[in-house]
């Protein structure tokens, strides 16, 4: 067994739009109405991808999920009547942000040695709500084999998950135990909070995780009203560092205890508010990156464009590069079209700590893949969206059409 660290992509997918469905969400919210460029988006994220697989040996891709969701109409009973929000939430291309999949404890952490996965309710929202049940389906696809996955139902909807996007894990390495952090937020303000606390206690229990080695925090209530939906806009951690603003957490001293009385080597990067504000790493997605171990073992950070663009950030990074901290890099990489719906480079991605030999080759990316996939985006995504065209017969076509191109190319037309 050789246990690394896979990041699996979202490919953007044809109905990629700008509804403004994401309460809570600033990106999702300004955008609200323009138009979007499902293409360009698909290629971009093909872009950071092919970037990955160079850096890193090792990427993987999960697919886009069928819409227009001819089921959610229904049950939504669109009659032309309606609030636009309803009929747009069928046509949502939110499943590209995988770090909202699921929850993935990779089987160094769990009591029977397997990768436990469970996938995201996504109950706060309707346009995400319906994700589960196709991502859900695909995982089991994906990581068929159960001598060494284990695929968990849903946590109950009373209880808001949303999967790895507040979810950290602190470790020697990826292939060594690790300490597991659990985020939540409590509903205090205008937003929602999106991840209960009760989920990850669940999710923990049901992975057969150590109680000694998961840790429960809740999110800083100031950072959900600023816009932190998910506590990877706030913070992201990889092996033993944590990479983290000041205010991400409600206790922040108390979070770093915690978690260092289950995780001594804890090594904190935390940001202060004097050097970037909650408001501008928000704007940014300063910490919506991935920081990744590379093959020569030292950190690299991907971060968003936008991130280069303003001067309190890249200021920052420069200094940080030039301490002599564990993150030694940092990787600017064009993801707008997602930015501009709130998802930056870390919720395009879910982190799979496995064998890649026990993976479903199919989802596994290489350069000739990526050149397959970057021909049929090319050819069958629709350049330009806007959302008045949402519920339309002619778009239902083409994006139909488009993700069965995509499904065909790869062998993978019994997802349907
Ligand atoms: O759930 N945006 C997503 C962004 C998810 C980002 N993921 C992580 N932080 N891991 C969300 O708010 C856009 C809504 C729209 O299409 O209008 C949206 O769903």
């Amino acid at each position: 067994m050789s246990l690394t660290e896979i990041n699996f992509d979202g490919i953007v997918g044809p109905s990629h739009n700008y509804a403004g469905l994401s309460l809570g969400n600033i990106a999702s919210a300004s955008h609200k109405g323009d138009p979007s460029y499902p293409r360009a988006a698909a290629l971009q994220g093909l872009e950071k991808m092919r970037g990955n697989l160079a850096r890193l040996g090792h990427q993987g891709f999960l697919l886009p999920l069928p819409r227009p969701n001819r089921s959610l109409e229904g049950r939504l009973a669109l009659d032309g009547s309606e609030d636009p929000a309803l009929r747009a939430a069928p046509w949502s291309a939110s499943s590209m942000w995988t770090a909202n999949a699921a929850t993935v404890s990779p089987a160094p952490d769990t009591k029977d040695g397997k990768c436990h996965l469970t996938p995201a309710n996504l109950v706060t929202m309707l346009h995400r709500g319906q994700e589960w049940i196709d991502t859900a389906r695909m995982l089991r696809i994906a990581f068929s084999d159960k001598d060494h996955f284990v695929h968990h139902v849903i946590v109950p909807e009373s209880f808001g998950d949303e999967g790895a996007a507040n979810h950290m894990r602190l470790c020697e390495g990826h292939g060594h135990a690790g300490v597991e952090v659990f985020v939540y937020g409590k509903p205090r303000g205008k937003f929602p909070a999106r991840q209960h606390e009760q989920a990850g206690r669940l999710i923990a229990r049901s992975h057969g995780l150590d109680p000694a080695r998961t840790v429960f925090i809740e999110q800083n209530p100031a950072a959900i009203e600023a816009g932190a939906f998910h506590n990877d806009v706030v913070s992201v951690a990889n092996e033993r560092v944590l990479f983290t603003h000041e205010e991400a957490f409600a206790d922040q001293q108390g979070a770093y205890d915690a978690i260092r009385s289950a995780f001594p080597a804890l090594e904190v990067v935390e940001v202060p508010r004097g050097s970037v504000s909650l408001e501008e790493a928000i704007r940014t997605y300063l910490f919506n990156a991935q920081l990744v171990t590379q093959p020569d073992g030292s950190m690299a950070l991907i971060v968003p464009e936008e991130c280069r663009e303003s001067v309190a950030v890249w200021g920052y990074c420069q200094r940080m590069m030039a301490s002599n901290g564990p993150i030694r890099e940092v990787i600017p990489v064009d993801v707008r079209q997602s930015m501009a719906n709130g998802g930056g480079p870390a919720c395009l991605r879910l982190r799979v700590v496995c064998d890649p030999a026990t993976v479903d080759p199919r989802f596994l990316l290489s350069e000739a893949k990526a050149d397959t996939i970057g021909g049929i985006l090319s050819h069958y995504w629709p350049e330009q969206i806007d959302p008045a065209d949402l519920g339309s017969d002619s778009l239902a076509n083409t994006v139909i059409a488009a993700r069965s191109a995509l499904l065909a190319a790869l062998d993978l037309g019994e997802i349907g």
